[in-house]
This record gives C-alpha cells, structure tokens and sequence, in this order.
C-alpha cells in the first residue's frame, strides 16, 4: 500500500469492523509481533479483532501481550471458521500466498468475503489482497506495521504494549539488528518503542535466555552433526526425529541452529535439515551472507522461500536423500559460492 489507499483504509476503518488478523503457519516472532500489535491497535477503534494463528508457536513468544487471546486454526477449527466467515475485513501479515497459512486454513482464507489487507515483506506477492503493503527492503512487517499506524497518523496510539509487541518482531527478524534489511530507520523505529515503553533488555531475555537443558543438549547434538564444504564455502547440519526425541524436542528449540554453521569463518551458505515424521517431511531453514539468494536457491530445489539471506524449505523424501540431493545441486553454484 501505497499511501493513497490510506485515506480508503481509515473510512474502512472508522466505523467498528470484525476483524480477523493472521500469520504463516508455524508463526515465528515477526508474525505473532505483528499480529499481536496490530490487534490491541485496532482494539483502540473498538473493533472486533481475532488473532487467528494456522498452529501453534514456539514457548518463548507466549508471554507477549495478547498471548492468550490467540486462537489456533488447527485446534479451534469450527470457532475459527465461523470468526472468518463473519469477516469484514482480513489482515495476513508477514506472508503473501495463501498456501504459508497451511493447507487446512489456506482454501477458508481464500473463499472468504472479506475485504483483505496484506503487510509483508516476503518476495513475490500473490494479489489477492485489495489493499497490499508489500516491501522486501523492510526489516520485519513489524516495521511495517510501525509505518502502516503511522501512516494512519496514529503514532500517539502506540503504547508499551503495542511498542513490546513491535519490538519483538524486529528484533527476531534482524537477528538482534544486524542482518542486512537493518536500516537507520529501523533504528529510529526501535528508538521510538524504547521511547513508548518497550523494555529491550528484559524482551531480550524473555526471548533468548529461555533454554532448557534439553534444548541445548540438542544444540550439542546438531553442532556434533554439524558438515563443511570449504571450497564451496557452506556448511550444514541435521537432525533425525530419533535425536530430536532423545531431547524431548519442542516447537521452537532449533530456532537459530542454523545459524551457528553460517558463523563459521569463510561460509556463506548454511543449512539445517530437520526431519519431522509427523509432518512426513524434511523441513529445510537455509541461510546466506552477501549476495548468494537462498530464496531463489530453496524456490528452485526445495518449495520454499522467503528472503534473499533467510529462506525455508522442504523435501519429501527421507533426510539422506534430501542431504544428497543438497550437496548433488551444490557444484552448479561453484561460481556464485566460491567468490
Ligand atoms: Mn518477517
């Protein structure tokens, strides 16, 4: 959206709305920071608003603001349905294809009458929405969600709880402000929900210094499992269903794995390949420095996608297979790795 839908935006708004809100499917802290933020903002108008989240989220997002509030799609089926069905207006924030929001809850999203909004920052936007923020140059949709209520003019509306909620999402987004979408203006953003009352250093620790000892046992497992193509400057991890049981794996415990085989010196591609027998998949996260796109390299070689520098992924057959087929397609990229 572009500011001249805004004025269409605020009549849509000015008069009280039922208002459903909803992420991806496996909801990261972008996507329940936005989320979460844009419902006690528009709760301010009086609408009806609804979080409405395909599943579940990992432990560490369930002490935002607004938590508890949140309905699952996939375990609120009926309750869900009907608060869809009587719509009148859909946000989808944080992605841009209907198919992100799960096979169960993408066909009711579709065949909804509502008039939809989307705010996100992924690649590629499908068009479904009739009024679309999509901006691949911002940090987070958190940020986006920022611009969107100042656009409405409502800056004086965010407050502590609004501010906490925003500052989650572009904190987790930018890997604490330091991946490459971070601007000067994302830093003016963050200085302004300090300023309304978000607490950084106690939402960091809320974040991040959660683990168990299960989780980090099962980091010691995927570090031990951790692989490295020097020439090809990448490296990689896995983890079978049989060593994530042994930890009692939760939702949300390899969130940032990854990232320690993209800290190595000189690599620049890293992935993680987790297998879910529940799923019956293998999920794939991948990760880059520079100008190697793993979102064109997931699209391509694994349905998936997502950022230039963060993208998933999947694959149907076992872990093996998916790890072969990963360091068989890895020579046609020499040239693009080995600069
Ligand atoms: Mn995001």
């Amino acid at each position: 959206m572009i500011k001249a839908q805004i004025p269409q935006i605020k009549s849509l708004l000015s008069s009280p709305k039922n208002v459903v809100i909803v992420p991806h499917r496996n909801p990261d802290g972008d996507a329940m920071g936005s989320t979460l933020a844009l419902m006690h903002y528009l709760k301010t108008y009086n609408h009806d608003v609804v979080v409405i989240t395909p599943n579940d989220y990992p432990e560490f997002l369930k002490w935002l603001p607004g938590d508890q509030s949140v309905l699952k799609f996939d375990s609120q089926t009926e309750e869900c349905k009907l608060l869809i069905d009587k719509a009148d207006l859909l946000f989808t924030l944080d992605f841009n294809a209907f198919h992100r929001a799960g096979h169960e809850l993408a066909p009711v999203l579709e065949n909804s009458n509502s008039v939809k909004v989307m705010i996100d920052h992924h690649q590629e936007p499908d068009d479904y929405a009739a009024y679309t923020y999509s901006d691949v140059s911002m940090s987070s949709t958190c940020e986006m969600i920022y611009n969107f209520i100042d656009m409405l003019g409502d800056q004086d509306k965010i407050d502590e709880t609004i501010a906490t909620c925003l500052y989650v999402g572009i904190m987790t987004d930018t890997g604490s402000f330091r991946f490459k979408g971070t601007t000067s203006k994302t830093h003016e953003v963050i200085g302004c929900l300090i300023e309304k009352g978000a607490n950084n250093s106690e939402i960091h620790n809320n974040i991040y210094d959660t683990n168990s000892i299960n989780r980090l046992q099962l980091l010691g497992v995927a570090l031990q499992n951790l692989k490295v193509i020097p020439e090809l400057r990448t490296a990689y991890i896995s983890l079978s269903q049989v060593e994530l049981d042994a930890f009692n794996f939760k939702k949300g415990d390899t969130e940032g794995f990854v990232n320690y085989a993209l800290s190595l010196k000189g690599i620049i591609f890293a992935a993680i390949f987790i297998e879910s027998q529940q799923d019956e998949i293998i999920k794939i996260s991948f990760r880059s420095k520079g100008d190697f796109s793993v979102n064109e390299f997931s699209r391509a070689h694994f349905n998936g996608g997502g950022h230039n520098n963060a993208a998933g992924g999947r694959s149907e057959t076992d872990l093996q297979s998916t790890i072969d087929k990963f360091i068989s397609i890895l020579p046609q990229y020499k040239h693009e790795l080995s600069q």
